[in-house]
């Protein structure tokens, strides 16, 4: 299996799992870019966000829900935190396996990087 995630879902490498559901599963990103910075991805492989057609949208807005949940374990809620779906190189996605990031505790700056 090819696909790093797909691996972590299958249990298959080894990570850092907060949560998980029939749908999703939610591990803290080895290249921390916040106090907290946790990956929300599909079971399913799709390969980024502009591939999450009309038969799954219903799949992203699931990652959303685990976002606001985690957030809430990590008690970054009230200070506020962001998401970010990265599609494609210049959107500065390394792994195609869709992903959502969920940064918080900290500042974060605008416009980003
Ligand atoms: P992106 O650049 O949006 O494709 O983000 C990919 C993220 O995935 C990046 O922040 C680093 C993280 N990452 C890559 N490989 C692994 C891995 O094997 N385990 C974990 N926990 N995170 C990974």
């Amino acid at each position: 299996m090819a696909c790093v995630f797909c691996q972590i879902v299958a249990g298959e490498r080894p990570a850092n799992i907060v949560y998980e559901d029939e749908r999703a599963v939610a591990f803290r990103d080895i290249n921390p870019q916040a106090p907290t910075h946790i990956l929300i991805i599909p079971r399913e492989h799709i390969d980024g966000p502009a591939d999450a057609g009309a038969d799954n949208e219903m799949v992203i807005g699931h990652l959303v829900a685990v976002a606001a949940r985690v957030a809430a374990d990590e008690g970054i809620s009230a200070g506020g935190y962001r998401l970010v779906l990265n599609q494609g190189r210049n959107g500065g996605q390394s792994v195609f396996h869709v992903h959502l990031h969920l940064l918080g505790g900290r500042r974060m700056g605008w416009p980003p990087g």
